[in-house]
């Protein structure tokens, strides 16, 4: 069969969320051979015909390491599983081999039921990748966003790789743990300027997590009032005290979830991921042809107004890749 043929049919197979379909879908995008790229264009240019471009809900859960994030995960999923919505949930470590790419803990991964069909759990390890989320995670959630209503992306880190989320979700929700200094960190760092959602779990213990909540809130206020840290739509950023061991707030989390993409416009969605499909792209150069092919095609900001217009005409990223890859070896190799 021809790699197109293939590639039409693995998207409708996905497209109706056969869990067999949806695996070998990504397995194919993790696939980095040269000869599988116009495969995986193939495919994701299909995957993008089965949908409707502003469909389902993309949300990416980060923060420190072993604040709760897979319990949580795990817990959400659950939860959107009981209102009758199907979840996709791809787990992605961008930093480590620390768990060997298995970053769901046994615990959370046995909460998940294999006999589900609503349901897809994958980990994707993209250790000692750098732009490694942008690379790995983005196809990934085209996949899972074909399949399912709601998309869960947990990602662990504090820092440079961790804003990359933003570009691979609609909704980034930050979670913190109490007692650990975080929110501090947090404010220096200027991460207060990311997140959509704060969560802080592990509100079982007590009087710390609800302190740390009112630190926050306390902290947001201060920024709103210097014209920052502000959510969007002149709402404050939702801060929220949750229990995923015990399960408490998770159904008001969802209801935050809910809320933020019924308030935001299909404009304002198509822009966002139409943002990160850019990200993904000039990431993906960037990773294979470095700092001198950036250089050689006029410069990042060069690419993202290049990258921009290719993707608007209705490019892939893969395939805008692929052919300012081409543009740039033959520039690399002539003759100055
Ligand atoms: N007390 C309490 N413990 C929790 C809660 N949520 C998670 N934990 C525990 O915290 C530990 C880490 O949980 P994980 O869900 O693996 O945390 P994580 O953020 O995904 O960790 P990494 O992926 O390694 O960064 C486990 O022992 C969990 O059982 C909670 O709400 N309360
Ligand atoms: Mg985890």
């Amino acid at each position: 069969m021809p790699p197109n043929e293939r590639a039409t049919r693995l998207a409708a197979r996905v497209a109706s969320a056969e869990k067999v379909a949806v695996a070998a879908a990504l397995n194919l995008i993790e696939d980095r051979r040269a000869q599988s790229r116009s495969e995986i264009e193939a495919l994701l240019t299909a995957l993008g015909k089965e949908r409707a471009p502003s469909f389902g809900h993309r949300i990416g859960l980060t923060g420190p390491p072993g604040v709760g994030k897979s319990t949580l995960t795990a817990a959400l999923a659950r939860e959107y599983r009981a209102r009758g919505l199907h979840v996709g949930v791809l787990a992605v470590d961008p930093s480590s081999l620390r768990s060997g790419g298995a970053l769901l803990g046994d615990r959370a991964r046995m909460s998940f039921d294999p006999e589900d069909d609503g349901l897809f759990v994958r980990s994707l390890a993209t250790a000692g990748d750098t732009g490694g989320l942008a690379y790995a995670a983005n196809a990934g959630v085209e996949v899972l966003a074909t399949a399912y209503d709601r998309v869960l992306v947990e990602t662990t880190g504090v820092g440079q790789t961790e804003t990359d989320v933003e570009h691979v979700v609609d909704t980034v929700c930050l979670v913190i743990q109490p007692g650990s200094g975080d929110v501090l960190q947090f404010i220096k760092a200027g991460i207060m300027e990311i997140p959509d959602v704060i969560v802080v779990n592990k509100g079982d213990h007590g009087k710390l997590a609800q302190r740390a909540a009112a630190d926050l809130r306390g902290a947001l206020d201060r920024l709103r009032n210097a014209g920052l840290g502000d959510a969007g739509h002149g709402t404050p950023l939702p801060v929220l005290v949750t229990s995923a061991r015990d399960l408490v707030g998770i159904d008001a989390l969802v209801d935050i979830f809910e809320a933020q993409r019924a308030r935001v416009s299909e404009a304002e969605l198509l822009e966002r991921r139409h943002c990160g499909r850019v990200a993904w792209a000039v990431a993906l150069f960037a990773r294979r042809y470095g700092e001198h092919g950036l250089n050689t095609m006029g410069g990042r900001v060069a690419l993202l107004d290049e990258v921009d217009r290719a993707l608007v005409s209705g490019e892939t990223p893969v395939g805008v890749v692929a052919g300012l890859g081409e543009r740039c070896l033959a520039r690399l190799r002539s003759p100055i």
